[in-house]
């Protein structure tokens, strides 16, 4: 599942407090803030053949002074609940898997911390921006976040960029969302309501909105999210610039507990050999190719839920994947094809939306999230990633021989799409992607032959330790490569970093640290770093494994679960 990366605590006050939030006043130009005065910007000012006018954003955010301002979750504070309302608490846990109770008690036209770096302020953008259609489709969502969503967009973007919101209900079975949806709805104009007859899941759900959209960039959101001030301009202007832009807002987070809203840190998406999306920090060579803090993020992948994308374009790339099912991997079948079909994926710092970042779904997989997810991901490994795939199916030996479906419609795409090879995109796009070796002569869980039946384990921390073998990969999954090294994910084994420590533990860091091991399978069966010829064993707690003097003992005798020739 996504993860999202945790604010520090230290930047969650920031414009926390309602009063930075307040319209800012300061203007050094003739230009005001919601005014109508329109700009012009001479050629060399901006790289159009055409001047044009612009304008700052449009500060339409009727919500900058709610109707009680000590509201519960006003400018996004934490919502604490008192203790006898302990059981109501529980219950909307259970049906939202996040914390209903305290969402319900939030105004749905809260508002919240304007989180945009400063210069965002000043940034001019065109008088004929492209409309957009809103696509949010949903399935068993909570009233309060739904409706909070439709009146985000609906307070924080110039009405006459909003072509129409569409919101795409995925079969749900809750009554609220029926005939009380519609009839709540029906205030805005703007709003449409398809129902789909069955269960599609969210990639097939917004295929369907896709279809009878009308604006001419499509801008996806999830049901659960609140659009900052000017969320929507800065987007929609990196499209009009070139149709092949499709950029996603920062992604601030709605704390799923106490529904505080806090800025996103200044990162990007990636991805891991697992095929889970990862938040990862920005480069150096990206920061710099940046020339202030307004300046779009490039970004290998997007995290999937909240983007534009000019439509005639998402059509010209072939859209999703229709055969992909309920949720996930389309968010990386997009961006790789994005990247690899002549397309520029990034991330606009000055558009911010919030969305409610939970552990688990409040719906169902029908079958199976594990099996929904992994299908997924085999089809679009499949298609995109040429032989780097090894890499994904290397991780997850389960899935060898799995059905994932018929994918030459796919691959006749890529074919007439002459799109980049992924190579390309790995060596282009996301360099900084560590590429396990290929070729490894062992694979699988490191079982200890003296201690029967326990398996290297790296426990979820960067220390490995010996734990019951369970034969599902996952923290017992490692490669050993014919570079001597021992991958796990993007991590190598290591020595540790505590050189005086009296008992040497072993860790998975970064593998181009210096302390990166290179090990020695004996003929024996022991694993030797080849630097100090010492072996690993299991420490005296039972537990660590460590690095020790070579002796005859079996604790230092493993055996990998499968090998394979140079
Ligand atoms: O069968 C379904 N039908 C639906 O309509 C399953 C889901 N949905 C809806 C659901 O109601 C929600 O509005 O689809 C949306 C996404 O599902 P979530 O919110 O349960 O999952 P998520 O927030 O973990 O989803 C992230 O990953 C998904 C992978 O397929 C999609 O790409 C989501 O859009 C994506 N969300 C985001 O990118 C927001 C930022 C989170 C991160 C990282
Ligand atoms: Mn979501």
């Amino acid at each position: 599942m996504p993860s999202f990366q945790k604010v520090p605590e230290s930047q969650k006050d920031v414009n926390l407090d309602g009063v930075k939030y307040a319209p800012r006043q300061k203007r050094k130009e003739t230009g005001i803030e919601g005014s109508s005065v329109s700009l012009q910007i001479s050629d060399e000012e901006q790289n159009h053949v055409q001047p044009e006018t612009m304008h700052r954003v449009q500060n339409l955010d009727v919500t900058t002074a709610p109707r009680n301002p000590k509201g519960p979750g006003e400018y996004g504070v934490s919502v604490i609940t008192r203790p006898e309302d302990e059981a109501k608490v529980k219950t909307g846990w259970k049906h939202a898997s996040f914390n209903e109770f305290v969402s319900d008690m939030i105004s749905v036209e809260r508002a919240i911390p304007d989180v945009r770096p400063e210069e965002c302020q000043d940034k001019l953008y065109s008088d004929s921006l492209p409309s957009t259609s809103i696509i949010i489709c949903f399935t068993e969502e909570s009233w309060s976040t739904l409706v909070r969503s439709v009146h985000s967009v609906i307070n924080r973007s110039p009405p006459q960029l909003i072509k129409e919101i569409i919101l795409v209900d995925d079969f749900s079975s809750r009554e609220y969302l029926k005939a009380p949806l519609d009839k709540y709805m029906k205030r805005f104009p703007q709003v449409k309501i398809l129902r789909l007859e069955n269960r599609e899941g969210l990639i097939r759900g917004r295929l369907r909105g896709t279809e009878i959209a009308q604006g001419e960039v499509l801008t996806f959101l999830d049901s659960h999210i609140e659009c900052g001030v000017g969320w929507l301009e800065p987007m929609l202007q990196r499209i009009k610039e070139d149709r092949r832009n499709v950029v996603a807002p920062m992604i601030d987070g709605i704390d799923a507990t106490k529904f505080s809203y806090a800025a996103s840190n200044l990162i990007r998406g990636g991805f891991s050999w697992e095929m889970q999306f990862k938040w990862k920090p920005i480069p150096d060579y990206e920061m710099k190719r940046r020339k202030d803090e307004t300046w779009p993020i490039r970004s290998p992948t997007m995290a999937g839920g909240l983007f534009a994308i000019d439509k005639s374009y998402f059509l010209e790339i072939g859209t999703y994947d229709p055969g992909l099912e309920i949720w996930g991997a389309e968010n990386l079948e997009l961006s790789f094809k994005i990247w690899m079909c002549g397309g520029n994926l990034e991330m606009i710092p000055c558009s911010h939306v919030g969305h409610v970042f939970r552990a688990s779904q409040p719906y169902k997989f029908p079958e199976g999230n594990i099996k929904t997810f992994m299908r997924n991901n085999m089809r679009v490994a499949e298609v995109w990633m040429d032989e780097y795939k090894d890499i994904f199916y290397a991780l997850k030996p389960q899935l060898k021989g799995e059905d994932y479906g018929d994918v030459t419609e796919r691959k006749e795409l890529r074919d007439r799409l002459q799109c980049h090879d992924f190579k390309w995109y790995l060596q282009n796009i996301y360099p900084e992607l560590p590429i396990p070796d290929l070729k490894v002569q062992a694979r699988g869980e490191l079982r200890n032959l003296g201690k029967i039946g326990y398996c290297m384990d790296t426990m979820g921390a960067n220390a490995m330790c010996a734990h019951p073998c369970h034969g599902i990969g996952h923290n017992q999954m490692f490669s050993f490569s014919w570079q001597q090294k021992i991958w796990f994910g993007e991590l190598c084994l290591t020595s540790s970093p505590y050189q005086r420590a009296s008992i040497q533990q072993i860790f998975a860091n970064q593998c181009n640290s210096p302390r990166v091991i290179h090990w020695q399978h004996t003929v024996n069966g022991k694993m030797m770093d080849t630097k100090t010829g010492k072996c690993l064993d299991i420490g005296t707690d039972q537990k660590f494994l460590i690095l020790k003097t070579c002796e005859n003992s079996a604790t230092q005798n493993w055996k990998w679960g499968m090998y394979f020739d140079r």
